[in-house]
């Protein structure tokens, strides 16, 4: 006779389990003249005639300034219990450097008090990529090595003065959209500030002293704690993912994580304390100049890692000086709604299982921070969004992320990106990734099928 085992049981997670949804200051805040606020380069960058898509800006975005309480009440719905989002600098230091805007500080206060009401622990991200207009103006932001220094005095006056409220603390989001899709004019569409550099090499600065303003941001954050807390940095590499899981092409994937995207020169000083000897040999003269020191301050202990993983990049063992080769998605492929959205699940185990075993860090805390995607997603006439496509996408992720779990990698949490539609970067709001569709006449928010879905995982506490 067959035993079946109860469905229930099924891609069930830890008890402990962090489940969780991510937003963004400027993807969301909108209220850009208010509080004291002065500008981003996203502003100024939205503001540019042919930037964003629709030439959108994010000067209303949801209005989650003034909706934050309704916004809070959804994630309670939700079942979550953790919320990441982010803190923008130039709420909190308008110029950039020089004085506190209390303000800035009192709305996050607000912010964190009605997560506490409900009993959500926030996550907060320190810099998610709205660099201070004053800043791009002195000294051209992340071109100069004074970047770093000025965000860990933001640091510190962040966490000195919300310190007691919040103790997860994340530094950067993402140095590669930052520096490298900002400043390489080979990115399109380009982001926030959008001014090109002649060499790989100036480019390749950018995101060292990104990396710089991360060592020296968990510095000050520990440093300003009035509590113990937690530091982590959140990374998005360019996961390899091997064709069939063969000895010889797992051998490959892990290779050819070096090489992929900027991890080499990225994610591996921030973990290893060096750069990758297989990117430099790739960079040859465009790697930046690297100060003596240097290396010791980005390769900071950390307290958990921020994976944002979207997608990946087939790989297999290959006849050549590498060893390995990359694999282009063949025609039809499927995808989101994004160009760079194809569909591989198996991207959050193989990037969880990087970080262990191609990184060395066995037992570093991983969180996923981000994982979720653009669907074309319609009101219909009962005024509902089914999603079934999300749902679909979401379903075969977190089935990936339970194999990490459950092969033994200390996956602790899940951030859905995102709680709700946003301003899409330069795709405006052209692309929804939300779980709550937004009406941004109104202002009004409808959770869509993918909301139920993941409120009943939430519930059930695996994947339903
Ligand atoms: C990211 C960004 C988000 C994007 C999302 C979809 O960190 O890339 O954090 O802001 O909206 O990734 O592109």
């Amino acid at each position: 006779m067959v035993t079946l085992r109860k469905v229930e049981t099924m891609y069930k997670f830890p008890e402990n389990f962090y489940w969780g949804a991510a937003t963004a200051s400027y993807q969301i805040e909108g209220a850009y003249r208010e509080g004291g606020r002065k500008l981003s380069v996203w502003d100024t960058f939205s503001a540019t005639r042919g930037r964003v898509v629709n030439g959108d800006t994010g000067a209303v975005a949801c209005d989650h300034y003034h909706r934050y309480r309704e916004d809070v009440q959804l994630m309670a719905k939700l079942g979550i219990k953790h919320y990441r989002f982010s803190i923008a600098w130039s709420r909190i230091i308008p110029d950039g450097r020089g004085a506190v805007n209390k303000e800035g500080i009192d709305f996050y206060k607000r912010l964190v008090d009605c997560l506490d009401e409900y009993g959500i622990t926030p996550h907060a991200t320190l810099f998610h990529w709205d660099s201070p207009q004053a800043l791009e103006d002195l000294y051209g932001s992340w071109q100069s090595r004074q970047m770093a220094h000025d965000f860990a005095d933001y640091a510190t006056a962040v966490v000195s003065r919300l310190g007691d409220r919040i103790t997860h603390w994340m530094t950067l989001n993402e140095i590669p959209c930052f520096t490298h899709m900002s400043y390489d004019a080979h990115h399109k569409p380009l982001h926030a500030p959008g001014k090109p550099l002649k060499t790989r090499k100036e480019i390749w600065q950018t995101s060292h002293h990104a990396l710089l303003a991360h060592g020296m941001g968990c510095q000050a954050i520990r440093a300003a704690s009035p509590v113990p807390c937690q530091v982590a940095l959140v990374d998005n590499p360019s996961v390899t993912v091997p064709i069939n899981e063969s000895p010889a092409n797992v051998a490959a994937a892990k290779n050819a994580f070096h090489t992929s995207g900027q991890n080499g020169g990225i994610t591996f000083p921030a973990l290893t304390g060096t750069y990758s000897p297989a990117m430099l040999d790739k960079l040859k003269g465009d790697a930046p100049d690297i100060q003596s020191g240097d290396l010791e301050i980005i390769h900071q202990p950390l307290d958990a890692l921020g994976l944002n993983i979207y997608t990946g990049t087939y790989v297999r063992a290959a006849d050549n000086e590498l060893g390995y080769e990359f694999l282009n998605l063949p025609k039809g492929y499927p995808q989101m709604y994004m160009p760079w959205l194809s569909i591989l699940p198996e991207s959050i185990y193989w990037g969880i299982r990087h970080v262990s075993e191609t990184l060395g860090h066995n037992d570093l805390p991983v969180y996923i921070t981000e994982n979720g995607c653009a669907a074309q997603d319609e009101v219909n006439t009962t005024g509902e969004v089914i999603d079934t496509d999300r749902i679909m996408y979401l379903r075969q992720h977190l089935k990936s992320a339970h194999r990490a779990i459950s092969e033994g990698y200390p996956l602790k949490g899940y951030f859905l990106w995102s709680l709700m539609d946003n301003f899409e970067w330069a795709w405006g709001y052209s692309r929804r990734f939300g779980i709550v569709y937004v009406d941004y006449k109104t202002q009004k928010r409808i959770p869509k099928a993918s909301f139920e879905w993941y409120a009943e995982s939430i519930h059930q506490n695996r994947v339903v």
